[in-house]
């Protein structure tokens, strides 16, 4: 029997399957050099943008068990994670700019996602490096991800080369090729914010009808 909702589950999702390599098309299949330690570059409106390495490390290495929704309907439960709260390294390290709103995350494969500043900075946001007690290999984003558990998969950006902080969203899109209407400035899980315009007794069906493509490719 599959469980279509349950009161765990947010509105919209289902417990589908494994915790799988998941990805949007060309960034699923890319290539990505995930070894060694996490290395990532600090950009735009921060107090002194540089390469962060080794200062990660003075931040406070916390544990966190949470649930992973992606926006294409399947999540799963429970998953344990290791890393740094991001409002740390953000207090501590980045020190963003008091015009900073909008934080974008750069993957080695040429995803990025942005997210406002003030959804990042929630106890359960974390940078992280471990899962389920392993480090973080190609499949789930090593060696740093962003983990943000309220919001769906899209923004939880694996593999990150760069942490940039901006004032707004202008000249920051989804990459190509799709579409800006895919990501939601938020995209909470708990209000189903899904997508921008497509309502999402619409959007549903049709990501779904995307998972097994993109899990097989995987
Ligand atoms: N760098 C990068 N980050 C990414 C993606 C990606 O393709 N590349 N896919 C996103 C999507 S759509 C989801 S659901 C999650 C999947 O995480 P997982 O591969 O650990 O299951 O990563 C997100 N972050
Ligand atoms: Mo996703």
């Amino acid at each position: 029997m599959s469980v279509e909702s349950g009161p765990e589950l947010p509105p919209g999702q289902t417990l589908g399957h494994a915790f799988i390599r998941f990805g949007l098309g060309r960034f699923r299949t890319k290539p990505v050099v995930c070894d060694g330690p996490a290395r990532f570059e600090l950009r735009g409106m921060v107090a002194k943008p540089r390469a962060i390495d080794r200062e990660l490390g003075t931040l406070e290495r916390i544990s966190q068990t949470s649930d992973f929704h992606c926006v294409t309907t399947w999540s799963v439960f429970g998953r344990e994670w290791q890393g740094f709260r991001f409002a740390e390294f953000c207090a501590a390290l980045a020190q963003p700019l008091p015009q900073a709103g909008t934080v974008v995350f750069h993957g080695r494969d040429g995803y990025r996602c942005a997210m406002q500043l003030s959804d990042l900075l929630a106890p359960d946001v974390l940078l992280a490096d471990t899962l389920d007690e392993n480090p973080l290999g190609l499949v789930h984003g090593g060696p740093l991800r962003l983990v943000a558990p309220a919001h769906y998969g899209y923004k939880n950006v694996k593999h990150i080369v760069a942490i940039e902080f901006r004032k707004d969203r202008r000249g920051y899109r989804f990459p190509r090729p799709y579409p800006a209407l895919m990501d939601h400035p938020r995209a909470r899980v708990a209000m189903e914010e899904r997508a921008q315009l497509v309502p999402n007794w619409l959007i549903r069906p049709i990501y779904r009808m995307f998972v097994p493509r993109a899990i097989k490719g995987g």
